[in-house]
Parts: structure tokens; C-alpha cells; sequence
């Protein structure tokens, strides 16, 4: 009974807190800024192996994982709290101070945003001490006499010690009751007092200064089932730190420019739908998709070019880096001769012709042909440095990553699956290659260990983009092993090396089995 009041109280904690979180910054409710921070003092072997895991469902194991723990704590504290009243309540406000530290600690949340968590954590306090109260009330009935009978059931002999248990039971009942509610109501209200989907269905795309460069026929590869060429927004993989998606109103969005610059640059929201914007298709790529993955996404993108802004800024001698940093603390590291050479580096407001979804970065993200995501491509984007590599560190170099990150070339086969069992004859094989800034020239296939074979590749976009292949296979029966390598623009062959996604990306050659029938 001990531990079930410890876990009401908690879910009372939790609950008053998100039911009062609606009147604060979203990303404050002690579920999202523990997790949070549970994130950040991730060690990347724990985060390359829950991507590897739970794919892009790590969020929703981090809340399991979240969830399970607080029960365990929340049931040693009931039971503290009953023998030693004084230890629990001691208990129950280190927990209170380790979830208003984490907080207050997050980045671009206030100290009044601990409100709720402060009063969730009193109110939490008050359900125990009257739950622990109603276990005593229970416990001072006498047991049931000696004489009963073994098998006789002691509420039936003593009615008084029955009826103050059930009480009990009602008492937990009604307020874990009480605490689902008031979670949902903090839910729904959150919901309805944000109108940020609103306000980014409400806004108008510019028309751009210079539009993407018309797509070739035959990009798509022939064979069904490889992945689309341009991802869709709603399918477009999300890889990020952020457990909450930042909600940012566009009328107080303003990216500052600064560091080792002659001039300080300040943009607003409108200045960036006011400029010269730029459209092009770029594949994204994530430093943690394993060899074969599917941490990669094609798609049109609608932004400012940051050589432009960099130019304003004029950049000192020495800099050879910036920083950017989002709303709720993530940074990337980019050389700065990137963002100014002609690939077109940009900060991003529209993705295949629609405001960026907010998973994605709503209102402004960079986007960096060539570069993995976690160097490049600040999501929810609100500052710029222009600093060294020498000086700073971004938030994945901390953790034990590259400060640089170079997209290595890498061919993956879509069609067939592995170990799918296909007819034998022939067979379609598909699949796509990327080696951004750099281009595809070949892809090979090799089936077991006979001669690479040259796959026939669909037409190209751009350098910057993916490309797609496609081989006709003479399957015989039995099993086999299909490998493939790409071949980059500059004549680079993929290399077989086998590499771990930390520190610096993924790499060596996908090797499938299929089963002929
Ligand atoms: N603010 C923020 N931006 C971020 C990240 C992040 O954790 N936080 N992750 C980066 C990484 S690792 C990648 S691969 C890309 C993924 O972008 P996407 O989710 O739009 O596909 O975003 C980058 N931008
Ligand atoms: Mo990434």
C-alpha cells in the first residue's frame, strides 16, 4: 500500500505540473526537461545504441525507460515515507530540486518556468502524507484474532480494518483518477493556447529569386519499391535532441550573426521572406545511419544563402568556423569556407514548397549540401558565431564526435530487402547512392564473390543530390550475398573499410541476402 501511494504521488507530481505547464514554455514540464536532460548526458555508445535499437522510436523508449524508473523511485519513497516520515518527505523534495534543476538548466527556459514543477512537487508532497495517513488508519485496527479460522478472510473479522482499507484503495483510486485528468486536461490546454500550426499554415512561400533547376526525367530508378526520389515531408526522416518540438512564433524569431565579424548582422523573420531566396534539392544525411540505413532524405528547400549573410557580416581573418545554435541548445560546427563557396548553403524556410514542418525546424534551419546533419543542419536555428574550431565545440563534439563531418559515398540496395526469398530468374535490384557535393559516376554490383557488375544509373539532379540504380540479376536457386559500391564523381571508390557511424560516419559495403527460390 506504501508503494501504491508512492506512485500516486508521483503521478500527482507529474500531473499538476503538466496540467500548469500550459501556461509556461512548453519544453518545462519535468517529463520533457528530465528527458532532456537524460539526453544531453547521453555517452554517443548509448545513443548510437538506441538509434541502432529503437530507431527513430528512441524517443518513445526514452519515455518507457523515463516511466519505469520514476515508478521504481516512486515506490521506495512510498514505502520511506511511511516508516520514516521525515526521510520521505526529504526524499520527495531532492527529487523536486533534481527536476526543477533540470528545468531551469534548460536552454532558453526561465526560472519562472519551475513554477509548475515546484507546486506539482508540493502537491505530490500533500497526496502522500494523506495516503500515508489512510495506511496507518488501516494498520491501527487490530489483526484479526488468533482463534479465526486459517482461511477465514480478516475483513469479514474485523469489518472496521475491511472498511479502512477500502477506503484506502478509493482514496488512491480516485486521485490517480484525478491526476490521468488533469495530465490530459494540461495536454489539451497546451494544445489549444499554441497556435503555432495555425500561424504556419496562415504563411505565404515567397516566390523565389531563382528557382531549383528543373528536374530531369528519369531520376525515379525503374524498380517498385525503391525509395521515392524526393522524399515527402511527412515521411522525411527526423534525427534530433529535442523531445519537445520547439514551438517559436515567427514575430519573435531573430537570428543574430556574430563572433569574429566587422559587423554584427540581425535578421527578423520577414527580412528573410523580404531577401533574394534561393531554391534547391539537397539530400540530407545523418552521421548515424548505419551502412544501408535510412537516415537520409531528398528535398526541395527554399532559403537565403548564407554566403550572402556572411558577406554582410564580413568575417575576420583567422575564423574558420561557425556555430550555430538552436532555440533549446543544440550547436553544430561548420567550417565557414563551406557556408561561403558556391554549393549553396542556406538558411532553410520552405521544404518541398511548404513552410518547414516544425519537426523539421520551423521557421529557419541551415541546410549544408555535402555535410552530415549533425555538423550542418541546426534545426529551430536562432544564432550564428563566426568563431574557430580551436575555440568551440559543438554539441556532438562534446560527446565524443568529429568536429567535422564530411558525408561519406555510400550505396544502398532498397530492392530486394535482405533476406527476402525471390523467384529465381531475373530479378529487379535497386536502390540509391549518394556522395554529396561530389556526385555518383558508377554503381557495382557484385553477387557472392563473382566480378562487380555495373548497375545502370537513372539520371542525375545534381551533385548534391542522391542518385538512383537499378541491375537486372540472373538469380539461380540457393542463397546468395548481393554487395554494392559506388563510385563518386571524382573517380573515389566507396571503400570496403567497415566504420562505426561514431565519430565520423558509417562505412563499408552493403552486403544483402536473398534467398532464390
Ligand atoms: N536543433 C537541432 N537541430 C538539429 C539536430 C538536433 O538535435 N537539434 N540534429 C541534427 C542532425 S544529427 C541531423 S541528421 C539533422 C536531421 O534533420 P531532419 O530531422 O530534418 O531530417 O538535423 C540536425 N539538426
Ligand atoms: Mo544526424
Amino acid at each position: 500500500m506504501a508503494a501504491l501511494a508512492g506512485v500516486v504521488a508521483a503521478a500527482v507530481v507529474l500531473a499538476v505540473a503538466e496540467l500548469l505547464g500550459a501556461f509556461f514554455t512548453a519544453r518545462a514540464t519535468p517529463l520533457i526537461a528530465l528527458g532532456s536532460t537524460f539526453i544531453d548526458f547521453t555517452p554517443s555508445w548509448l545513443k548510437d545504441f538506441a538509434i541502432a535499437t529503437f530507431g527513430t522510436n528512441d524517443k518513445a523508449a526514452l519515455f518507457v525507460g523515463m516511466g519505469l524508473t520514476i515508478a521504481v523511485l516512486a515506490c521506495v519513497l512510498g514505502v520511506v515515507a511511511y516508516r520514516r516520515w521525515t526521510w520521505g518527505v526529504l526524499g520527495v523534495l531532492f527529487m523536486g530540486a533534481v527536476i526543477v534543476a533540470s528545468v531551469v538548466t534548460r536552454a532558453g527556459v526561465g526560472a519562472m518556468d519551475a513554477i509548475p514543477s515546484v507546486v506539482g512537487t508540493f502537491a505530490g508532497l500533500l497526496v502522500l502524507r494523506l495516503l500515508v495517513a489512510r495506511i496507518r488508519g488501516v494498520q491501527a485496527w487490530p489483526e484479526a484474532p488468533a482463534s479465526a479460522a486459517v482461511d477465514a478472510d480478516p475483513m469479514e473479522d474485523n469489518p472496521r480494518k475491511g472498511a479502512s482499507r477500502r477506503r484506502f484503495f478509493a482514496a488512491a483510486g480516485i486521485t490517480a483518477a484525478a491526476a490521468g485528468l488533469a495530465a490530459t486536461g494540461g495536454r489539451l490546454l497546451g494544445a489549444a493556447r499554441s497556435n503555432i500550426l495555425q500561424a504556419r499554415d496562415a504563411l505565404q512561400l515567397p516566390v523565389p529569386a531563382r528557382w531549383a533547376p528543373a528536374v530531369p526525367a528519369g531520376v525515379q530508378s525503374p524498380v517498385p519499391g525503391v525509395t521515392p526520389w524526393l522524399t515527402p515531408n511527412g515521411e522525411f526522416y527526423r534525427i534530433d535532441t529535442a523531445l519537445s518540438v520547439p514551438e517559436i512564433d515567427v514575430d519573435n524569431w531573430e537570428l543574430r550573426l556574430h563572433g569574429m565579424v566587422e559587423e554584427e548582422v540581425r535578421l527578423t523573420f520577414q527580412d528573410l521572406l523580404d531577401a533574394e531566396l534561393i531554391e534547391s534539392h539537397v539530400t540530407l544525411t545523418c552521421v548515424s545511419n548505419p551502412v544501408g540505413g535510412n537516415l537520409a532524405g531528398n528535398a526541395k528547400w527554399l532559403g537565403l544563402p548564407l554566403r550572402e549573410v556572411l558577406k554582410r557580416a564580413r568575417p575576420k581573418d583567422g575564423a574558420d568556423m561557425v556555430l550555430s545554435t538552436s532555440i533549446d541548445g543544440f550547436s553544430a560546427s561548420t567550417p565557414l569556407e563551406v557556408l561561403q563557396d558556391d554549393r549553396d548553403a542556406m538558411l532553410a524556410i520552405g521544404m518541398n514548397g511548404e513552410p518547414l514542418p516544425l519537426e523539421h525546424g520551423y521557421p529557419v534551419r541551415m541546410v549544408v549540401p555535402g555535410l552530415y546533419g549533425f555538423v550542418s543542419a541546426t534545426k529551430w536555428v536562432v544564432d550564428l558565431e563566426v568563431t574557430r574550431f580551436a575555440d568551440s565545440k559543438a554539441y556532438w563534439t562534446e560527446r565524443g564526435w568529429s568536429e567535422r563531418g564530411p558525408i561519406k559515398t555510400m550505396a544502398r540496395v532498397d530492392v530486394p530487402k535482405s533476406f527476402a526469398k525471390v523467384p529465381a530468374g531475373t530479378v529487379a535490384v535497386g536502390g540509391t547512392a549518394w556522395a554529396q557535393t561530389r556526385g555518383i559516376s558508377k554503381v557495382e554490383v557484385q553477387v557472392d564473390d563473382g566480378e562487380w557488375m555495373e548497375a545502370d544509373l537513372s539520371a542525375e539532379a545534381s551533385l548534391v543530390t542522391w542518385r538512383q540504380w537499378s541491375f537486372q540479376w540472373e538469380a539461380a536457386p540457393g542463397q546468395h550475398y548481393l554487395k554494392v559500391r559506388a563510385t563518386d564523381g571524382t573517380g573515389e571508390v566507396q571503400t570496403d573499410q567497415r566504420a562505426d557511424p561514431v565519430p565520423n560516419g558509417a562505412s563499408g559495403w552493403q552486403s544483402v541476402m536473398v534467398t532464390v527460390q
